[in-house]
């Protein structure tokens, strides 16, 4: 007679191995990051960036970057933030070299 014991089954690591893999949720918003809006395509979703600190000037969820890039804002003095946040400034500026 012989006391074999052969309790423990190894059957789950493979539960471990190859599944699926979390989806990372950078922005924290429920929905996995390849499925939240990225406009720049580095996968990281518009919110996420904004909330590490990207330029939103104009407040539409899209990195002011991107904004630029896509044509949604102009930028005619080529400064790198979109023109309607500085539509204050340069009418004060115009309104000075009209004069
Ligand atoms: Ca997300
Ligand atoms: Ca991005
Ligand atoms: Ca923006
Ligand atoms: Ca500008």
């Amino acid at each position: 007679m012989q006391n074999v014991t052969l309790a423990v089954v190894l059957t789950g690591v493979s539960a471990a191995q190859g599944g699926v893999e979390a989806c990372p949720d950078l922005d924290g918003n429920g929905v996995p990051d390849e499925c939240d809006p990225d406009c720049d395509g580095d996968g990281q979703p518009n919110a996420y960036e904004i909330q590490q600190g990207a330029a939103d000037c104009n407040g539409n969820g899209v990195p002011d970057t991107c904004d630029l890039a896509s044509g949604d804002s102009a930028d005619q003095e080529g400064d790198g933030i979109p023109d309607e946040c500085q539509l204050a400034g340069l009418g004060w500026r115009f309104s000075v070299q009209d004069q």
